[in-house]
């Protein structure tokens, strides 16, 4: 994706929104906004300007501060101040700005007097008439926000498995709270460890007579019920999220779950094994004639079609009914099986722990060894490490090695691959690492030739260990950079180098389908969790269910591997 002036007029635009939202001087605010026309009105591509060696500066609107942003923008893919505003005002502040006619201005004024911060506080504040109390607002003004978040709810997509979870579990511990309900689980995608949810679907099992819709449907969080029936309810929660509930009685568990986990097309090949035996599957049970002769359970539900138990993360008709009746299902991947993590940072560059703290946090979840692999000094990554800080943090991780029991710390880094495939560090430097993690922090837009060569060159370099986060996709933010993942995957065997799995939510990059492809090719894929703190060392978690998804077994993976045979996949990795 080449920079176009409309991409530079947006992020001037941003700027301009989120400097007044934080009440940033008026005339700074109108610089951005006056840049952003200037941008739009130059009718000629700024790269083909600043090639023909124009002097922006001299454009007006522009001037020297904002021609530096643009060169800055067009040469890294990015803009400093704009990611220096995204970590200061809420995120979630964003999405209130989108709402159409609740400008800057007035997102400011919200969020100053009332500490409005997302869009389901906008909401409960004006459902509460707060917001027509507020200096240009009024009850029409307050009415018309109201209808369009309902309107952009409707509109909102999916959410991240991540964010779906801690509405499920409460909702889950409410429900099973209720009198007569034996079990309440999720199950759809969410079940299926999807990264993304579209909604959630709850399948409970009670006894006749239970009060469980009505509970459901009096949910503290339910803003609307859209259907209520005896068995089956749809309601929305406050923050957009749709829940499916499907009440059935406790012989019919097994049969019910396996009909609301999916994926139909799943559904549908194990439904036509039923009928080519003269049986019929609903989400009751499996019938010959009017006898019902299974349903309990889920494996008896297979079972009676032929079929061994198959995982949820399998069920998506992508050959698992296959592999199951050839005998060769995956034996997945489980988190305890993961020995150690390759990918974290400490309060030397950007994270929040000190490297002791981090390895005693490791620890206490069972892992054996981290690998420290703090940022580089490159681009401005606030203190990113030069080569005098890094070996002065490879002596102090000797120190704790010699130090701590029952945790080995790698000495690592997290390396820029540069433009043209190099590292952002020196190969002497390189060399007297542990482990190599190698990234793409910038020049996202680059062509899918040029990106993929970019990446093949720096695993060509001997000391590069892991390319993390492969495709640099961030869910509901920003599609993956435009590479040829299966020419990735093909030169990480000849070069004997591994690929990551990134933890976190947001990224779970490689994704299910890459890591299958990997697992195919013989690559094995590292699940990290690039921890920037303690907590999130555990992220761990969602990177083993998606490696779920993507048929990993235990040997497909790098960090399952005991400290010594690690030692050497990695040295393999040197020449
Ligand atoms: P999502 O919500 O878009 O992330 O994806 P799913 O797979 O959760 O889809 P959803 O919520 O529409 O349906 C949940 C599960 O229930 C789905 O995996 C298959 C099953 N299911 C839903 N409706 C039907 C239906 O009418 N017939 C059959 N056979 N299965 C259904
Ligand atoms: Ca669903
Ligand atoms: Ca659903
Ligand atoms: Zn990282």
């Amino acid at each position: 994706m080449p920079i176009h002036n409309e991409d530079i007029a947006h992020a001037f635009e941003e700027i301009a929104d989120l400097l007044e939202i934080e009440g940033a001087n008026p005339f700074r605010v109108r610089a951005y906004r006056n840049g952003a026309r200037a941008v739009r009105g130059l009718g000629q591509e700024l790269k083909i300007l600043i090639a023909q060696g124009e002097d922006l500066s001299k454009v007006s609107g522009i001037g020297k501060a904002l021609a530096a942003k643009i060169r800055e923008y067009l040469e890294t893919g990015r803009l400093k101040a704009l990611d220096k505003l995204h970590r200061e005002v809420p995120e979630s502040l964003e999405e209130v700005l989108r709402i159409p006619g609740l400008g800057p201005k007035r997102v400011k004024i919200l969020y100053h007097q009332l500490g409005i911060q997302n869009l389901r506080e906008l909401e409960t504040a004006a459902r509460a008439g707060m917001v027509r109390e507020l200096a240009g607002f009024g009850p029409r003004t307050e009415q018309r926000i109201l209808d369009v978040i309902v309107a952009h709810r409707q509109k909102e997509s999916r959410f991240l498995r991540s964010v779906a979870s801690g509405y499920a579990e409460s909702l889950l511990d409410y429900l099973r709270a209720t009198d007569g309900v034996n079990m309440a689980v999720l199950a759809g995608s969410f079940r299926r460890g999807r990264d993304t949810v579209g909604d959630l679907d709850i399948l409970v099992t009670a006894t006749g007579g239970s009060p469980v819709m009505a509970r459901f449907t009096a949910y503290d969080e339910v803003s609307e019920v859209v259907f209520h029936g005896d068995a089956r309810a749809t309601v929305i929660l406050r923050n957009g999220l749709q829940v499916d509930l499907r009440v059935v009685s406790p012989e019919s568990e097994g049969a019910a779950l396996h009909y609301f986990t999916g994926n139909k097309a799943h559904n549908i090949q194990v439904r036509r094994l039923a009928q080519d035996r003269g049986l019929k599957i609903n989400e009751y049970g499996v019938f010959e004639g009017e006898r019902r002769i299974a349903g309990e359970t889920e494996l008896s539900v297979f079972e009676s079609v032929g079929l061994p138990y198959i995982e949820p993360e399998l069920r998506e008709g992508q050959g698992e009914i296959e592999a199951a009746f050839a005998g060769q299902l995956p034996r997945l991947l489980e988190l305890q099986d993961l020995r150690g993590d390759l990918h974290c940072h400490t309060s030397t560059s950007d994270g929040q722990a000190d490297i002791r703290a981090m390895a005693l946090a490791a620890k206490a979840l069972g892992r054996e060894y981290l690998a420290i692999t703090d940022h580089c000094d490159h681009l401005g990554i606030t203190h990113g490490l030069d080569a005098g800080r890094l070996r002065r943090q490879c002596d102090e991780i000797d120190r704790l090695n010699e130090e701590l029991e029952g945790i080995t710390l790698l000495k690592g880094i997290e390396v820029d691959i540069l433009e043209d495939g190099s590292l952002a560090l020196p190969n002497e430097v390189l060399r007297e690492l542990d482990i190599v993690v190698a990234s793409v922090h910038t020049k996202f837009g680059l062509s899918r030739e040029r990106q993929t060569t970019r990446i093949l060159r720096a695993m060509d370099n001997p000391c590069f260990s892991l390319l993390a986060h492969p495709t640099g996709r961030l869910l509901q933010e920003r599609e993956a950079y435009d590479v040829d993942m299966i020419r990735i995957i093909r030169h990480a065997l000849d070069r004997g180098c591994f690929l990551e799995l990134n933890s976190q939510p947001r990224r779970l990059d490689l994704d299910d389908h890459h890591c299958r492809i990997a697992k195919e090719a013989g690559v094995l894929v590292s699940i990290d969790s690039d921890a920037h703190n303690e907590r999130n060392l555990d992220l761990l978690a969602y990177g083993v269910t998606q490696a779920r998804r993507g048929w990993l077994e235990k040997q497909d993976v790098l960090n399952t591997r005991p400290f010594s045979d690690l030692r050497r996949l990695l040295e393999g990795t040197f020449l």
